[in-house]
């Protein structure tokens, strides 16, 4: 039985449309749930929406609707996104499933059966657009006196009878937990950020609210709904069957949470403290991205530059999306896009580079060979050179995908595709037609192992793309092991495969000559 593998990305509010932060998130988890599966491990991929909590009741009731009206309304959307985006996710969790409620229940008796759990008055600063709890210290003050949280958003005295947890009781089983378990909070400036505030101390948090109901009731408590992130977390083990195990309950501890910087505290600090409570055992990864900034701008609904992911990838093309994303982004740094940024960087490498070597080569076999594999040919040491060069190229790239170290691993694949259209420019195949056809054959053949190779370990980040290239040389196995079948071609060939006339993969763009506003 294969070694489980489940891996979530954070829950989405669906209090508008989704962003292109949205997008980078679900992207990136894809193509790590895509690179796990290659390798051979039981993937379980979990995404979707955060639909309860205040900042959801408020904009339903800004707009005249109910809050759930709005949750099915937007939550479609992010649905949507995800499935335009090709995410391989195996669920697309809404927090107003029933078992989800079930779920949240259960952890919620849990931690009240260990004692965590007390009813007393709340009195203090929220955040409703970061649904978030602060301390007088970490406040700053804004525009006429406004107290504003440390993600610069406004916060509200409230004061209310609440249930609280325990956390102060977790600050030595947390600060125990990081020490023993170095890659449970990355990358190392989150790890950081989340040991220095647990180090200063933990204060209870308040877990349910009394003055709006838009949320799982409390068991046992009437009036009293989950403080949303108690819910939004419980998710995770939602989607693992919590609390009634079964086929499911294989995925839990979760390998790997996807979520961005500023919810790390949540993720790092509440999660394991509620799941310690419970007697759960612990997710073992937390990985704070950075964020997508619009030309260096954080985007705002009020800037005006919030930009529709879908219209880029309609513009684009959902794999040049992809790849630009993953490329121009350093996995754990913030980065900027632009129209402009991705154009180009999707025509250098995508279509300048690896799309044009495996276009001229299939062209080539379909034109002169009548699209049969080359045959073996007469081989010289540059065959071998290459090949060698492309295994070494994949190999780095596998290696540094393993640890998250995602551009490194892209510009590693990019030195496969540049040996390879060394190799062409050298080679010259089309000179050798009529002078050494032997030689042209040995050339051609070891093009298409190299550009198969290549296609097959860049899968995870362009699927479609990669995907429709290796059908068009009838290459069906796609996980790691393909990498190292030496007895594919021979088999292909011995079947009497025919490459048809290609149709291009990876279609040049224009690129934007102004940075339109988005
Ligand atoms: O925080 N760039 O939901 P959310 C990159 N419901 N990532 C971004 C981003 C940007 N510009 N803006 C947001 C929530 N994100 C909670 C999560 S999980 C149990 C509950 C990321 O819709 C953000 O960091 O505000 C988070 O990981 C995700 O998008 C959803 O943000």
């Amino acid at each position: 039985m294969a070694d489980p593998f489940y891996i979530t990305t954070a829950i989405h509010y669906p209090n508008g449309r989704p962003h292109i932060g949205h997008a980078y998130e679900m992207i990136a988890a894809d193509a790590i749930a895509r690179f796990q599966r290659q390798a051979g491990r039981d993937v379980r991929f979990q995404t979707g929406t955060d639909e309860h909590g205040l900042k959801m009741a408020q904009t339903a009731r800004d707009r005249g609707m109910t809050a759930r009206a709005l949750a099915d309304e937007m939550s479609a959307f992010f649905s949507e996104m995800a499935t335009s985006l090709h995410i391989s996710h195996d669920r697309f969790i809404r927090t107003v499933e029933a078992d989800h409620y079930r779920a949240s229940q259960a952890i919620w008796e849990a931690m009240q059966a260990s004692g965590d759990l007390y009813l007393d008055r709340y009195e203090g600063w929220y955040s409703v657009r970061d649904e978030a709890f602060y301390e007088e210290k970490e406040l700053t003050e804004g525009e006429g006196g406004q107290r504003l949280s440390p993600q610069g958003t406004p916060v509200e005295w409230t004061a209310e009878e609440t249930w609280f947890f325990r956390l102060s009781r977790y600050q030595q089983p947390l600060l125990d937990l990081y020490a023993a378990n170095p890659g449970f909070i990355r990358p190392e400036s989150r790890r950081n950020e989340v040991l220095r505030f647990v180090e200063g101390g933990l204060t209870d948090l308040s877990v349910s609210r009394t003055s709006f109901d838009w949320g799982v009731p409390v068991p046992g408590s009437p009036g009293h709904v989950m403080y949303v992130w108690v819910d939004a977390l419980t998710n995770y083990l939602t989607g693992a069957g919590y609390p009634d195990g079964g086929d499911l309950w294989r995925y839990w501890p979760a390998d790997l949470h996807v979520i961005g910087k500023d919810i790390v505290r949540f993720h790092a600090v509440y999660w394991p403290a509620f799941l310690m409570s419970a007697g759960l055992p612990l997710p073992r990864e937390v990985f704070g991205h950075g964020f997508v900034l619009n030309r260096g701008e954080k985007m705002s609904k009020s800037v005006g530059n919030v930009v529709d992911p879908l219209a880029l990838a309609d513009a684009f093309g959902v794999d040049a999306l992809r790849y630009f994303l993953l490329r121009d982004i350093s996995w754990g740094q913030d980065g900027s896009y632009s129209p402009r940024a991705i154009a180009t960087r999707a025509n250098a490498d995508l279509s300048n580079s690896f799309g044009n070597l495996a276009q001229r080569t299939l062209s080539f076999i379909a034109k002169n060979l009548e699209g049969a594999l080359p045959e073996p040919g007469r081989a010289d040491p540059a065959d071998a050179a290459l090949l060698a060069a492309v295994t070494e190229a994949n190999g780095e790239f596998i290696r540094l995908f393993a640890e998250q170290s995602i551009t490194p691993a892209l510009e590693a694949w990019m030195r496969g595709v540049f040996a390879c259209n060394q190799y062409i420019d050298v080679q010259a195949p089309w000179s050798l037609r009529k002078t050494d056809p032997e030689r042209m054959h040995a050339v051609l053949g070891t093009l298409v192992r190299a550009i198969r190779l290549l296609a097959i370990t860049i899968l995870p980040v362009v699927p479609a793309s990669a995907g429709a290239m290796l059908d068009q040389f009838g290459a069906d196995e796609r996980d790691h092991a393909a990498l190292a079948d030496d007895g594919w071609y021979a088999r292909k060939a011995g079947e009497g495969f025919r490459i048809g006339p290609p149709t291009p993969i990876f279609p040049r763009l224009d690129v934007p000559e102004e940075e339109a506003a988005a």
